[in-house]
């Protein structure tokens, strides 16, 4: 039996349910609500001392780390396959797994958090004292300080440049890939693909859509039209929003 701990909106829960989707698999869905800090509970950290989403549980077993997942799912249920078989194709799918997580998620973190993630706080009317005695309760200590630096001083708009100069360098790759072959990682959809696709959908809702627009990068928003017209795409994809007191509903 399958278990997954994710949150709706999160990219690496979005490519851990694109992977199940594709390989038609069931799965118990615990959702895991990052703006309730439900990711730094007791019994969440016991699966995932990382204090993030999302978490695989396969008959008791666990696997954190959304890139680990998708290779373990690909090696456990190889009945439909996403990793390509020939050696050349295999490497540059592993590239695009490391893209999604060397300069896509962190980037993507950084600019989604002033349109988002600082809304979504802002929602739940916490005081800074309270902001402070949630961020003791993160076991790791890299998130908390960031989280710290963010409630203290958000994002700035330097920040925010960079990010979106990495991720602009990071498109242009991407688009480049894309002129040699109709997916990532050759002529067939792969763990490339579900890698980066979730960061695709976030570009389209943060403040610089333009970057994966048809006019700037042609390649890119035809590669998106084909994974949204996939039937696990929009299964994976439909999971909605529990928490119907959240501003954001994509
Ligand atoms: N490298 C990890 C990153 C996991 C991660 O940072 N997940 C985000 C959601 S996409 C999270 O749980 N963030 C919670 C937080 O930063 O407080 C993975 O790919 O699973």
């Amino acid at each position: 039996m399958l278990k997954l701990y994710h949150y709706w909106s999160s990219v690496c829960s979005q490519k851990v349910r694109l992977a199940l989707a594709e390989k038609n698999l069931e799965f118990a869905s615990q959702h895991i609500n990052l703006f309730d800090f439900e990711h730094w509970s007791p019994d969440y950290v016991k699966l995932n001392p990382k204090g993030v989403v999302p978490t695989l549980e396969d008959d008791g077993r666990i696997v954190i780390e959304s890139n680990v997942i998708l290779e373990y799912l690909e090696d456990r249920f190889p009945a439909v396959r996403l990793r390509p078989q020939d050696p050349y194709e295999q490497a540059m799918t592993r590239i695009w797994i490391y893209n999604s997580e060397e300069i896509a998620h962190h980037n993507v973190n950084t600019a989604s958090h002033n349109p988002r993630h600082a809304v979504r706080h802002k929602a739940k009317h916490h005081t800074r004292e309270e902001m402070q005695a949630i961020a003791a309760r993160c076991p790791n200590p890299i998130i908390a300080r960031r989280f710290l630096q963010r409630i203290e001083h958000g994002v700035s708009e330097d920040e925010e440049n960079q990010a979106y100069a990495a991720l602009d360098y990071l498109l242009e790759m991407m688009e480049g890939a894309l002129a040699a072959t109709a997916w990532l990682a050759g002529n067939r959809y792969s763990l490339a693909d579900i890698a980066m696709a979730p960061f695709i959908n976030r570009i389209e809702v943060l403040k610089r859509p333009e970057m994966v627009s048809a006019a700037r990068r042609p390649r890119i928003a035809q590669w998106w039209q084909h994974v949204q017209d996939r039937p696990a795409f929009k299964q994976a994809f439909s999971f909605a929003n529990p928490d119907k007191s959240d501003p954001l509903q994509r």
